[in-house]
């Protein structure tokens, strides 16, 4: 293991993002933040011509992310509270932002920012091990990094509020049984490869498609169906201008398999 708080590799257009401060359970301070967002605002090491996916981890079994850096936060002004906040936030909505998909996969713990973290991705996987929750109110605190925001799309208020209130901590299964997780696994080398073959998968297909799908999808949580229906008919239109759309489609007349240009 290196000193790098941030693990980068590539693997045939995968990009594998692994926050690495063991010692800390791999919790987010502003070293790990500042990075993200400068790898995520980057468009060159991300924007390499193959890029498919990415996957986000974080290193070994025993956690995923388990929170951010509570030792930093005790010390914090108002203002540094609400910078490191908004950085946070910023590195959350650049991972919605990517025109390609992310898949989070948890090993261990997956708490306070951690979880926000992942649920920043398109889809999460898990291992049997992992364990989800928010217990920022535990702290005094409360989500900072997408919590409030995000939780309650994916299970629904009910659940979300449950769990912020409480803090309580919720297995793998349970976390599948409620919409946050998509997949469960026996083993981290299982889901990496499954998160992997999932972003092979993905990558057959139109990538432009694929992202205006993206798009259209963050765009439309939260919004009513009227505006969200008018959001995917503005990506639909664009699909027409599309040489993948003239490809796909000539493709499937022609009775053979598509090769999509990706514009
Ligand atoms: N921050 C800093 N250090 C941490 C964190 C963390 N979130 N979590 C664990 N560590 C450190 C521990 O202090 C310990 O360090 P040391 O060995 O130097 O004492 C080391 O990691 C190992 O941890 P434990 O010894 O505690 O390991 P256990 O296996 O006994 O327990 C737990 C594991 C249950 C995960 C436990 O470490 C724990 O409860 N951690 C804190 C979890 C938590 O509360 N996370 C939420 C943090 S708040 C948050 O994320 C807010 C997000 C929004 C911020 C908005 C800002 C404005």
């Amino acid at each position: 293991m290196t000193d790098k708080t941030l693990l980068l590799s590539n693997d045939r257009g995968v990009l594998t993002i692994t926050v690495n401060r063991p010692n800390a359970l791999n919790a987010l301070n502003k070293e790990v933040l500042t990075e993200l967002r400068a790898l995520l605002e980057d468009p060159l090491p991300l924007n390499g011509s193959d890029l498919r996916g990415v996957i986000l981890t974080g290193a070994g079994e025993r956690a995923f992310v388990a929170g951010a850096d509570i030792r930093e936060m005790s010390v914090m002004t108002p203002d540094e509270g609400e910078a490191f906040g908004a950085l946070g936030q910023r590195v959350t909505r650049l991972f919605e932002e990517l025109p390609v998909p992310v898949i989070a996969c948890v090993s261990g713990y997956a708490l306070g920012g951690g979880c926000e973290l992942a649920m920043a991705s398109d889809f999460i996987y898990a291992t049997s091990s992992a364990v989800f929750g928010q217990p920022e109110v535990s702290l005094g605190l409360i989500p900072g990094f997408g919590g409030c925001a995000r939780l309650h799309h994916l299970v629904g208020p009910g659940w979300a509020k449950e769990l912020i209130y409480t803090g309580r901590k919720i297995d793998a299964i349970e976390a599948r049984r409620i919409g946050l997780v998509n997949r469960v696994f026996d083993t981290r080398e299982e889901m990496l490869d499954s998160a992997a073959a999932t972003l092979a998968e993905i990558a057959t297909r139109s990538p432009v498609a694929v992202a205006l799908c993206k798009s259209a999808i963050g765009d439309s949580v939260g919004r009513a169906t009227t505006d969200a229906l008018a959001i995917e008919k503005a990506a639909f239109r664009k699909t027409f201008m599309t040489g993948d759309m003239r490809e796909g489609t000539a493709a499937f007349l022609a009775k053979r398999p598509p090769s999509f240009p990706g514009h």
